[in-house]
């Protein structure tokens, strides 16, 4: 049995979303971010930096998405047709590659982000500055991804695992920046939401428990 450790709406949403759209049958273990549960010493055991998702599969634990992303592709490609990750030699395989580093590109600025604006105790303590740079560099991250964007997926051939790495970040990254002035992006958020395979990953995924807003504007400072 697989299991995925996870919190709701978070970086693990991938995985969970992987794991269905690969028809694999998998666990949820569920964390909240806030009491500290992932400080604890049995998770931390399975996640050095406390992080989610972790994933326990064939007696290994596993940490950091793209990884697991990868080697969950591997392991479910002989039984799936087609495979949801280009294999070594196949002309999209640096796209591919590109994309699940991009990813993380854009999800370290929404992390950020997330901290500022959410996650300071005190929230005066949060810098305006340091807000506005993120939220441009975000932006230019969702301008950059709108000038890629030149298929109905990341990949010329269609929907792959680039795309469940990608698409967790584009229900993020519009509590600090509108997506209006992006229409390739919002249309492929569309194509992504109306899979079936993220609709059952939405039942497992749970409330989010982050944002008490729509909208987190960069604060006047
Ligand atoms: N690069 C890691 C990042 C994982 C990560 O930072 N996850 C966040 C949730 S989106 C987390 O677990 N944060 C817990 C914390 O910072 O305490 C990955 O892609 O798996």
């Amino acid at each position: 049995m697989i299991t995925l450790h996870h919190v709701a709406f978070s970086r693990s949403f991938r995985i969970l979303w992987l794991l269905e759209e690969l028809a694999l049958p998998f666990e949820v273990k569920a964390y909240s971010i806030r009491d500290g549960s992932l400080r604890d010493p049995a998770f931390l055991k399975l996640s050095p930096a406390g992080r989610v998702p972790a994933l326990e599969m064939e007696g290994q634990v596993l940490f950091e998405s793209a990884a697991i992303t990868q080697i969950l592709c591997e392991r479910a490609g002989d039984s799936l047709a087609p495979a949801l990750a280009p294999a070594p030699g196949d002309q999209e395989r640096a796209r591919y590659l590109e994309a699940l580093g991009y990813a993380e590109t854009m999800a370290g600025l929404i992390e950020q982000l997330n901290i500022q604006h959410v996650f300071l105790r005190d929230p005066a303590q949060a810098s305006p500055v340091v807000i506005k740079l993120i939220t441009a560099r975000l932006a230019a991250s969702l301008r950059g991804l709108e000038a890629i964007l030149e298929h109905d997926f990341i990949l010329p051939s269609g929907f792959s695992a680039a795309d469940t790495m990608m698409g967790f970040n584009l229900f993020a990254a519009p509590y600090f920046v509108a997506l209006d002035p992006f229409p390739r992006v919002r249309a492929y958020r569309a194509r992504l939401e109306a899979r079936p395979g993220f609709r059952r990953a939405r039942k497992r995924d749970g409330p989010q428990e982050f944002y008490s807003r729509d909208f987190y504007p960069i604060p006047e400072g």
